[in-house]
């Protein structure tokens, strides 16, 4: 048998679904990522930017490095809805999908290793998604899926609904073909139905529009041009991937990664008012809603409890005005205040206790226009 069958075989008995080698060079799209950072398109994630070379020319991470064996963990499930409403990326419904597939991974490595397919002491570094290497690309050129209009990589059976992660090695490994099928073809789904225009070109997304990136990435305010198409996303966004018709014909996985109690049990206005940072981290724990920080995920919540008012969350929204330690909150809710209790005159009482500037702004513009 050769190695790299044999090394199918052992990622799925891991649970993977999908498999691919590629060699450990340049990624073909390097030109594509550069010409992306160099338009701003990646807004504040300047890891990115700082990660560049090596993203473009993995051999300065493993200068010994020569194969990349690739796999993908589909997670299709239902739409993900908190009680009384609010819209989470399914992905992050569950356990973190980067500690569980990494497990995957270093088991992935033992299993080889006591094999014999590589080295006891052999290079077999796992990444998944935070590491140094433009993941879709190097998966596409393996045979995983195809790219599409949204840049998502599609599998003909899981659509985008599918993770990525690698191990780097070095030991050769023959490489797996690239798909011979399956195209977006004149389809641009994706590109009518995002909520906030961010895909730009075919294969193109502007993080500075994608609420993707707002809901989870970006620490500061999110921009008062996007906040009504924010919908009801608190955190991530699926439409490019719901609206795919590679992704509607995706099997129902169920919760493979389960369902975090915080996001079954907890009702939005407890992720606005939750105040204290240990308690916070607690009910978080283990979930990839950390990501976003209380901070974030409060400024999300209370920006959905404008765009979808609904009976009791007002007083939460008053109290976080005045008492969030976080501006960007205080700011948020006073937006929510205004967008969706015509809560105006509280909202001018706050700014005049408001000290903070970027605060004040915020809730000035709110107050001068229509939101
Ligand atoms: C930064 C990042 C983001 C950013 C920017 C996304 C983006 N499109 O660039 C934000 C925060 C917005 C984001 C959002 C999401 N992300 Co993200 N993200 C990443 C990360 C860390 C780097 C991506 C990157 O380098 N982008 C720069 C662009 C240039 O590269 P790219 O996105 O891979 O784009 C490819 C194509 O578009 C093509 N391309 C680009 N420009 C052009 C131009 C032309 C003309 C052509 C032909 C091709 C082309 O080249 C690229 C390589 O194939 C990767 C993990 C990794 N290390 O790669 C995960 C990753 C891409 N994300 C992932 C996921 C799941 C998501 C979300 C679905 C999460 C959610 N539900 O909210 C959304 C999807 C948004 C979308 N449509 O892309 C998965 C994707 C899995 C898959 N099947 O595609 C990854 C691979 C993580 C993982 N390990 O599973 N993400």
């Amino acid at each position: 048998m050769h190695p790299q069958q044999r090394a199918r075989a052992l990622a799925e008995e891991l649970g993977f679904d999908v498999f691919g080698v590629a060699p450990l060079r340049a990624p073909r799209d390097a030109e594509h990522f550069r010409a992306w950072l160099r338009g701003g398109l990646h807004a504040d994630l300047d890891y990115l930017a700082r990660q560049v070379e090596r993203i473009c020319d993995p051999a300065r991470t493993a200068p010994s490095g020569t194969s990349l064996l690739i796999v993908g963990w589909a997670h299709s499930r239902a739409e993900v809805e908190l009680p009384r409403g609010g819209r989470i990326a399914r992905y992050a419904a569950g356990r973190d999908y980067h500690n569980v597939m990494t497990r995957k991974l270093r088991k992935l490595r033992a299993r080889l290793a006591a094999e014999g397919w590589i080295r006891p002491d052999a290079l077999a570094r796992p990444v998944v998604d935070a590491g140094p290497l433009l993941e879709r690309s190097h998966a596409a050129e393996a045979g995983l899926g195809f790219p599409s209009k949204a840049a998502n990589l599609l599998h003909p059976r899981f659509g985008p609904w599918f993770f990525l992660g690698e191990l780097i090695l070095d030991v050769e490994f023959e490489p797996t073909p690239e798909l011979s099928s399956g195209s977006c073809g004149t389809c641009r789904a994706c590109i009518d139905a995002c909520p906030t225009g961010a895909i730009v070109a075919d294969g193109v997304v502007d993080a500075r529009k994608c609420i993707s990136y707002h809901t989870i990435e970006n620490r500061g305010p999110i921009p008062h041009e996007l906040r009504r198409d924010l919908g009801t996303w608190v955190f991530g966004c699926d439409v490019c991937s719901e609206v795919c018709p590679w992704g509607r014909k995706a099997p129902d996985l169920g919760a493979r990664l389960g369902t975090h109690h915080a996001v079954a049990e907890l009702a939005l206005e407890r992720w606005v008012e939750m105040r204290d940072a240990q308690r916070w981290k607690a009910t978080f724990e283990g979930s990839p809603l950390q990501r976003a920080r209380r901070a974030g995920l409060a400024r999300n919540a209370a920006l959905v409890l404008g765009n979808a008012p609904r009976e009791g969350a007002e007083p939460v929204l008053l109290e976080s005005m005045v008492s969030d330690p976080d501006a960007m909150v205080r700011e948020a809710a006073a937006w929510a205040l205004v967008r969706g209790y015509a809560a105006r005159s509280a909202v001018q009482r706050a700014l005049d206790g408001e000290r903070d500037p970027l605060a004040r702004a915020g809730i000035e513009r709110t107050l001068c226009s229509e939101v």
